[in-house]
């Protein structure tokens, strides 16, 4: 079945400075999450979860790996109108420049969206973990007449100065919206909450991000050449002539646009019980790779989640994600680490012929914690990585430091016995 009133949007991501350096080489839809998927495996899956299934990814590079996952990974059948599309930035005879921002590029894909047949434009953001059915709010923006509506999360004072924060009536009809208040400005913006959200502190109305917004109305506003982003502009001036409903949603929701809440994000897959539930009915889709069951010899495993196709032979492995294809010498201990993996398998007759040193994976009797690899990094043995708040931020050519964490770049060689 396909929801053929709503044209699913999604804001893949602006330069992605905030996640440097896995933004480096590639856009930020294509970054890995979760050992084999990658971030905008998140949204996709929602909206075909929801049954929308006509899908834009507006992204700022037009990145070869992106469009090959994209193709791969969600091909509709033959007969279906199904389709997920990317569009990058692109000079035309309109516009020479790169989207100034998230109105922006969405106004540069209008011509693109305007040639299917849709009532309501779902616009998502690329960079966020949740579970979410957009039937229901899709349903309850039709019940109540309004022209916008945003999907809002309550959150507490900490968080809130991160979001758009709003202000409802009894109909839960928004009156007034703010951009990321400062603190100081946060006393007058409480909003009435659940006693459960009370109780842990969450009560002001953050907007998730997600928009929806009637065909009709999003072409008008976006004739507005001097608006480019959502938050900032059109949201605070369209809530005041248009009927803009507040959809409240309370399941698990995180925003995962910098290095600590990606790492975060990552980690608390490893939980018992985790927020973000993989293990659910209704699953998140990525390329289907033909890759052979792991390989574990002498390993503790507590809280791991191993990716296909590794063969690993540490001595401990807590805590942590290890992506697809990692291998992983002996004696080595690994917590608080996310490996991505690897794009492919480095055959013994290519190390000896082109005389690699150091293989791609971990080495032996290395320490690894609070760390994040990226994809194809070769880690010498003895190497000892030891992330935590006592690091200072920093960049070399081979790994960035930040909030403490440790981030090698991608492809980086670490040599035998390196400390950080
Ligand atoms: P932010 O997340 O800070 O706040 P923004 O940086 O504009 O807003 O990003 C929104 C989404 O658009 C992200 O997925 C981002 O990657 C993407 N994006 C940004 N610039 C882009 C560009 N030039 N081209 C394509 N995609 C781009 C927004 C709202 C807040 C709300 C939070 C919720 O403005 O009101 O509270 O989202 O996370
Ligand atoms: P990223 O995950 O960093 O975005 P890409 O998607 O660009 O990486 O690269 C992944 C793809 O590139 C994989 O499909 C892999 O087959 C291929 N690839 C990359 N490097 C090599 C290599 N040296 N040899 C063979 N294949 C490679």
């Amino acid at each position: 079945m396909i929801n053929d009133k709503v044209l699913g949007i999604i804001l893949g991501g602006g330069q992605g400075s905030r996640l440097y350096p896995l933004t480096k080489d590639r856009s930020k839809p294509a970054v890995p999450i979760a050992g084999k998927y990658r971030l905008v495996d998140i949204p996709i899956s929602n909206c075909i979860n929801s049954e929308i299934k006509r899908v834009y990814v507006l992204t700022q590079f037009n990145s070869a790996s992106l469009n090959k996952h994209i193709k791969n990974t969600y091909h509709f059948s033959f007969f279906s109108s199904a389709f997920v599309d990317v569009l990058a930035a692109e000079q035309t005879i309109h516009s020479d420049k790169w989207f100034q921002g998230t109105a922006d590029a969405v106004r540069q894909s209008m011509h693109h969206f305007l040639q299917n047949d849709f009532e309501y434009a779902l616009i998502l953001s690329g960079d966020q973990l949740y579970q979410m059915d957009f039937n229901k709010m899709v349903q309850a923006h039709e019940e109540s007449g309004a022209e916008i509506s945003i999907a809002t999360y309550p959150v507490n004072a900490k968080d809130a100065t991160s979001f758009g924060i709003l202000k409802t009536n009894e109909e839960n009809i928004i009156t007034s919206f703010i951009e990321k208040p400062s603190a100081d400005l946060l006393p007058q913006w409480t909003s009435e909450v659940s006693q459960q959200m009370k109780n842990e502190g969450r009560d002001y109305l953050a907007s998730m991000g997600i928009y929806i917004f009637n065909r009709g109305l999003l072409e008008e506003l976006m004739k507005d050449p001097t608006t480019n982003d959502f938050g900032k502009e059109i949201i605070p001036q369209a809530i005041k002539n248009h009927k803009t409903l507040s959809y409240q949603y309370e399941g698990y929701w995180t925003d995962i646009g910098n290095i600590d809440s990606f790492f975060e994000a990552n980690l608390g897959l490893t939980d018992d019980v985790p927020q973000f539930n993989l293990y659910d009915s209704k699953g998140i889709y990525t390329r289907a790779r033909i890759l052979p069951t792991s390989k574990i010899s002498g390993t503790i495993l507590n809280r791991a989640i191993i990716g296909d196709g590794s063969i690993i032979l540490a001595e401990k492995i807590e805590k942590s994600v290890i992506g697809i294809r990692s291998r992983i010498g002996k004696n080595t201990l690994i917590s608080n680490t996310y490996m991505m993996g690897s794009d492919y398998y480095e055959s013994l007759k290519s190390v000896e012929k082109n005389h690699i040193e150091i293989m791609m994976g971990i080495g032996d009797r290395c320490y690894i914690h609070n760390c994040i690899i990226d994809k194809n990094c070769r880690i010498g043995d003895d190497v000892r990585i030891n992330g935590g708040k006592h690091l200072a931020d920093t960049e070399t050519d081979t790994y960035v430091v930040k909030d403490g964490i440790v981030v090698i770049k991608k492809e980086a060689t670490i040599a035998k016995g390196t400390n950080i």
